[in-house]
């Protein structure tokens, strides 16, 4: 997450969870970057339960989503398109996302996600 604000890792909730040190009393403009493990099929909608959840956050409302789907160096992964459909974000209207095929051990994609961010959030000035 790209936020002015600091995050605070609460160990008060389990799982534990990142939280606004001082939350904002209104929403900040930003990114998230989701990384999702592409070659995890058993937790996609586990994933994607999260993504909904976040998503909802007040804080979030003015957020671009950026998602990774990381891994992608493993044979049989799941696409993009694959996980676009898991995740359901074509039904993510209100808010402008991209999603990147990217692969953290080589670092194929990190530096087109991060350009895409990058111009966003030049945009939202
Ligand atoms: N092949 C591959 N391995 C990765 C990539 N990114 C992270 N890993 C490896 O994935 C392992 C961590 O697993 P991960 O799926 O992130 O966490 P877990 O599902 O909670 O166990 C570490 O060994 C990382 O080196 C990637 O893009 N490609
Ligand atoms: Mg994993």
């Amino acid at each position: 997450m790209i936020l002015p604000t600091a995050l605070a890792l609460t160990q008060q909730t389990d799982p534990p969870q990142f939280i606004p040190e001082a939350a904002p009393n209104k929403p900040s403009k930003g990114g998230v970057i989701f990384v999702v493990d592409s070659n995890d099929r058993e937790r996609i909608s586990e994933a994607q339960e999260e993504l909904t959840r976040l998503l909802m956050e007040y804080e979030l409302m003015d957020a671009v989503l950026l998602v990774f789907a990381n891994k992608q160096d493993v044979p049989n992964a799941m696409s993009t398109a694959e996980i676009t459909d898991k995740l359901g974000l074509q039904s993510v209207r209100r808010r402008n996302w991209h999603i990147q095929a990217t692969s953290a051990t080589s670092g194929d994609g990190l530096y087109k996600g991060l350009d895409w961010l990058s111009n966003q959030l030049k945009n939202q000035k």
